[in-house]
Parts: structure tokens; sequence; C-alpha cells
């Protein structure tokens, strides 16, 4: 599992790679396999740690598509970066067990579940069997539905209580506990307060012991706060991005990499007292 990147922080950016028509915020933009893969290396040359790649959306609303047409989308991708040599860990984001098979095969080592393994029965045999790392993440419902009036009576309990016993069927089943991440599923099956409270009270998700993934990136609650559209909201991801640092978040999935790498390096370097130097590229004068 990636525990900080290259760079000496303690902190991993997950860069997104959507090889999806629909996807909330970049559909269409990726769905030819050379413009993905390139997207991907520019995200590393950002600082993504881990590169997140998906052939499915899962906003509210969006169709399914088969295990043949997403493993279409996303295999030449991964099969590509690998061939790039790029160097860092690459995730598949699925909740079909052929396509995360498929994926690992081709060289990635991250399952990134959104159904929490519960979406494809054989999904566990395969992160068992393969000793790849997962990502657990809660969500309400399904895509199609989940933002229908969702519910709950103490929002962070019951997202704790779902994580802990996907963990323990995760680890029931052989996965290894070192192997798995845990996320609250920003905007699965949330109101914009439930988004809210499960950051404000992200620590408690952290006592848990593993890892805690967030994904607030573009999502549309921070539309809602700011009334930016969602090619303008890098200030809401960052905002929500250093809370959750500050609230022991260690992995940050996002699709502007480059502007919360750089905001989670300055916010760990003043938490800790500690950073690494790099010298601006282009500074010709001394500034203060
Ligand atoms: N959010 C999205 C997809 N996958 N995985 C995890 N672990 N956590 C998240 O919050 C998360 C996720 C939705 O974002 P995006 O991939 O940009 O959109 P779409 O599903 O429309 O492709």
């Amino acid at each position: 599992m990636s525990d900080g990147d290259a760079r000496g922080v303690d902190f991993t950016v997950m860069g997104i790679v959507n090889v999806t028509p629909d996807s909330f915020s970049d559909g269409g933009l990726y769905l030819d396999p050379t413009a993905a893969i390139q997207h991907g290396l520019e995200l590393v040359h950002q600082g993504a740690a881990i590169l997140d790649v998906g052939g499915e959306s899962t906003r509210p609303g969006a169709a399914s598509v088969s295990a043949g047409e997403e493993l279409g989308r996303v295999l030449p991708v991964i099969e590509g970066l690998v061939c790039a040599g790029v160097p860092v860990q690459l995730s598949i984001d699925t909740s079909k067990a052929a396509v995360a098979q498929a994926a690992l095969r081709a060289g990635a080592t991250l399952v990134n579940d959104v159904t929490a393994l519960r979406g494809d029965p054989h999904m566990v045999e395969i992160v068992a069997l393969s000793q790849a790392d997962c990502c657990l993440m809660h969500m309400l419902g399904e895509p199609r539905t989940m933002q229908r009036n969702p519910r709950y009576g103490d929002v962070v309990s019951e997202v704790k209580s779902f994580l802990e016993a996907r963990m323990a069927f995760a680890i029931g089943a052989g996965v290894l506990e070192r192997r798995i991440m845990l996320d609250p599923g920003i905007g699965f099956g949330k109101t914009l307060a439930h988004n809210l409270e499960l950051l404000r009270r992200l620590d408690e998700l952290v006592a848990l012991g593993r890892p805690v993934v967030i994904g607030t990136s573009r999502k549309s609650f921070l539309g809602r706060i700011s009334g930016r559209d969602v090619d303008d909201r890098i200030a809401g991801t960052i905002a929500t991005n250093v809370l959750a640092y500050e609230r022991g978040a260690r992995v940050f999935r996002v699709h502007d990499v480059g502007p919360v790498h750089d905001a989670l390096a300055v916010t760990a370097a003043t938490v800790s007292g500690t950073w690494a130097s790099t010298t601006p590229t282009s500074s010709t004068m001394s500034t203060t």
C-alpha cells in the first residue's frame, strides 16, 4: 500500500483517470486510451502517487455498463500506463470481479470498489487471492437511486459500523488487514449536511486504524455551498481535503492533482513543522 509519496510526505494523492463518456465532471474527455494515458502521466507529474482508473460512472442516475464494455475502456489504459513505466501504484475503480481480475493481471495492485465488496460475490476472492490493496467505501443504496432522500440516525456512527463490518467480512475471507483502506463515500447516499458532518467528524473513522481515503473532488455539495459550476470547484476541493488531512485522512482522490498536492504539502509541513524543500522552477527574485 502506498504510504505517502516519493517526495517524503505522509499523504497520498490519488489522481482520477475516468475513461467514461458520462462521468460527472470529466465525462468524455479521456475516452480515447491515448488521451487517458497522457492524462495519467500528467497527473503523476503533478504529484499523484496512485492513479485510479475507472470505466463506469457512479454519478447519480448513471447508466450501468457491461463488464465487457468496462474492460474495453480501462484495460488499454492500464496496459499503456504499465508500458510507459509509470512509477506509481495503479488502482482499478470497479465493482465487477471480472474487471478487477483483468486489471490486476495487467498491472493494477489496488481495487477501489465503491460497493465495499458487496456488488459482486466473486470480488472478495479476487482481492484476497491477488493480495491486492483494496479500498472499501460506504454507499447507502446504489448509484441510480442513492440521492433520493437518504436518511440516517447518526451518519458517522452508521458509516463507521458499516466500514467495520465490511472490513471484518474482507478479513474473514482472507484479505490482509494491512491491505485495507476505508472511505466514507462522500456524496454516495448523503445529503449536504451528511457530507459535512462526515468531514467534520472524520477522526471517528480514522480511529478504525486503517488509512482513510476521502473523495470530495468537484462534487455537487461543494457547488451547493460555493455556487460554482463543476469545473470551478478547486477551492472547495482543496478546503475539504485540507480539513480531512487535519482530521486524519491520508489518501485524497482528486481530479486536480497539482493544486491539491501543493495545498496538502503546505498543510502537512505546517502541522508537523518539517518539510522536504523544493526550489520553485521559475523564481528569479526572493520573496517573503
Ligand atoms: N467517488 C467517485 C468514484 N469513485 N471511489 C472512492 N473510493 N471514493 C469516492 O469518493 C469516489 C470513488 C465519483 O467521482 P468521479 O469518479 O469523478 O465521477 P464518476 O463516478 O461520475 O465517474
